[in-house]
Parts: structure tokens; sequence; C-alpha cells
């Protein structure tokens, strides 16, 4: 349609300029009109306004008119330039605005409910690691951090392990290689080689935190070979079980927001002695016995116990000025517990459908 109205344009322009402006510009209202897309438009105003364009080119027939009635020609031409030129813009703006509502996608229904934007949470053992480091520091404690690969010597040695201890065993531990074999590196097995660190970089009185990854040669229902811990530490004068006893039980009541009891049994780890394994109130059923606790009404934490005198003269502090007290115990389990989660499995998968029921 448009090369004929061209051609048309161009055939009669010879006969009768005025006459052919005038069918040009009404054939091409609706040229512009009918353009679908600003390409097409754009396409049109080449054609007809460009230098060659049949608009254009009517003007050079100009000289063929009378010259009484060249002015007035020119006066129309000018007009209907105009009138073509605002027409295309019209029409572009107009393909521009429905361009626009199309992205913006016209079809609202004020009734639907917002569209849901995937918003990112803290993971809830990054969570239960966060709200066990305010708890602690709001009694008075340092919160520090030490290396996942560790030397053998602080995870091990300083820490009062005998050489043929069990945990050294290549079943429980992870050893790094490229070491010699009198300076071996590990993946940490549990956070007590922070105490070391602490306690040769800080002199007494010392009360830390370390919480921090773990790993150990371990994979069944209830352990995951990479875990987390929290240790504390405190080492001062006079300090004994009865400072242990009660700074747990304050931990327990602050963290769980419940008066829960607290337990200590006795209980071997190499770096302390007396040693005990501690246990809270089951939160659940407040100690009458539920399917959380097993029937026991106690939930299992940790260890615990004094600082081995050994473990004070590793790192140079006087056991007969000072002593001290540690406690280590599971963050995960303690994640599980706070959100009733079954399975320590569900927490490492990285199942988003999982992870997104903890908006925390
Ligand atoms: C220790 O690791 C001692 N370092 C704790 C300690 C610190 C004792 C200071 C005395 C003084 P144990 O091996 O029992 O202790 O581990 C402590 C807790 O870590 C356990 O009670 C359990 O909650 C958690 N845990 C141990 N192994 C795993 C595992 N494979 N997966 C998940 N949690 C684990």
């Amino acid at each position: 349609m448009v090369r004929s109205l061209r051609e048309e344009a161009i055939r009669t322009v010879s006969d009768d300029p005025k006459q052919t402006l005038k069918a040009l510009s009404t054939e091409l209202g609706l040229l512009i009109d009918g353009a679908a897309d600003e390409e097409s438009l754009y396409a049109l105003q080449v054609k007809y306004l460009g230098k060659k364009g049949a608009v254009t080119q009517l003007r050079a027939h100009m000289g063929k008119l009378p010259p009484e009635e060249r002015k007035g020609f020119g006066q129309a031409f000018n007009e209907a330039k105009l009138a073509i030129e605002q027409a295309i813009e019209r029409r572009r703006e107009a393909l521009a605005e429905a361009a626009r509502q199309r992205r913006l996608g016209r079809r609202e229904d004020a009734t639907l409910l917002p569209r849901r934007r995937p918003a990112g949470s803290l993971h809830p053992i990054t969570h239960t690691r966060r709200r066990l480091e305010a708890v602690f520091r709001q009694m008075g404690f340092d919160v520090v951090d030490g290396p996942h690969v560790e030397d053998e010597k602080y995870n091990f040695d300083d820490l009062n392990f005998q050489d043929e201890h069990p945990a050294r065993d290549m079943q429980d531990t992870f050893f790094v290689d490229g070491r010699d074999e009198a300076a071996r590196l590990v993946l940490r097995t549990h956070t007590s080689p922070v105490q070391i660190r602490a306690m040769l970089t800080r002199p007494p009185p010392v009360r830390l935190v370390a919480p921090g990854t773990v790993f150990r040669r371990d994979d069944d229902a209830t352990h995951s070979p990479m875990f987390h811990q929290i240790e504390g530490l405190c080492i001062d004068r006079g300090v004994g079980m009865a400072d242990l006893k009660a700074t747990l039980y304050r931990f327990v009541r602050a963290f769980f927001g419940a008066d829960l009891q607290v337990r200590l049994r006795p209980s071997f780890f190499p770096f302390v002695e007396p040693g005990a394994e501690f246990d809270m109130q089951c939160p659940f059923c407040g100690g009458e016995g539920c399917n959380m606790c097993k029937g026991a009404g106690w939930i299992e934490l940790g260890g615990s116990g004094m600082v081995h005198p050994a473990v004070l003269e590793a790192v140079g502090v006087d056991p007969e000025v000072y002593t001290g007290w540690a406690f280590g115990f599971g963050i995960d389990r303690m994640a599980l517990m706070l959100h009733t989660v079954p399975h320590l499995r569900l927490m490492f998968e990285g199942d988003v459908r999982f992870l997104e029921q903890f908006p925390c």
C-alpha cells in the first residue's frame, strides 16, 4: 500500500501538485495511524519525509506552478508537512505509552496478593550462634574466634591428650596433609584449642566464649562430620566448680527465658579435672519427661570442668595462683531444640523449603 501510494503521488504530481499534496496528506495520515510499532513508523517517516521521500520531492515541483500560485502552495506544503510531522509524533508517543503499559502489565487486579519476593534469612544455626553470643556478652564474656585448621599441638598436646588417646586416631580426626609428622595440622575437632590460644595471648583474668565450626569423622542420624560448638573459659584467682555451675544455670535461664535447673555428672575430658557432663532440665516438659528429652526430664548439653593444672602450665599460667573452669557444648543441638527440629541432617542439607520456615 505504501509503495502504490508513493507511485500514485509521483504519477499525479506532475499534473497538479496541490491535489497530490492533499491526497498524500490524507493517505499518509491513515498510514501513520495504522503503524503497528515504532519501527514501521520510522520507516514511514524516512520514506515520505526523508530526502528522497514523496512529500519532500513534491516541494521540487513547485516550480511547475504559475508564479502567482507558488506562494500559496509553499504555505500549504509547509502546513501539510507540519501536520504530518505532528501526526507521526503523536503516534510515536501513543506507541511508546502502549509499550510501557504492556511492560507494567496492565492486567492489574487490586484484589490479588502482592507477588512474593524471595527474601534471604539467617540459617537457624547462625541465628542460634548469634543469640548465644549475645547472652554471653551480656554476662560479661568476650567473644573470640580461632582457626578451623589447627596445629595438632593446640588441638591435642597442650590440652593434655596423651599420645595414644583414641580421639587422635584417624577414625575421629581429619588430618591435613602436607606437614611433617612432628608438626601436623588437623581440622579442629573441638573449640577447646581456642582456650590455649587465648591463654597464650591474654593474661588472667580471662572470661571468654569461642563459638565456631568443628570437624570429626562422625556421620549418623545425630552426628555430623561438620558441626558447631561453643567453648567457655574463665581463668581467675579462686574460681571453682560452684562458679561454673552458677554460670551455666544463669546462661540457661537467660537463653531459654525460664527457670530451668542445671546438673553436673562426673565425666572425663583430658583437659579438665574434675570433669563433668552438664544437663539442663527439659524446657519442653519442665522435667516431667516427654519425647524431646526421651522421658528423662533432662537434656544433655556438653562437657565442662576445672581447667587441668597441666593445661595451665602448658600456657605459662601458674596453677598455684590461678584456677579456671571451661565448658563446651554443641550449637547445632541447641538450634534443634530451639526450633523443635527432629534431625540434625536437615540443618545441613541446604533445602530451601526447610530453611525458609525459619525467617530469622
Ligand atoms: C568436647 O568436644 C569438649 N571439647 C567439651 C569440653 C569443653 C569439655 C571444655 C570440658 C571443658 P564432646 O566431644 O562431648 O566434648 O562434644 C561436646 C558436644 O558437641 C556434645 O555434647 C554434642 O552436643 C556436640 N557434638 C559432638 N559431636 C558431634 C557431632 N558429630 N555432630 C553434632 N554435634 C556433636
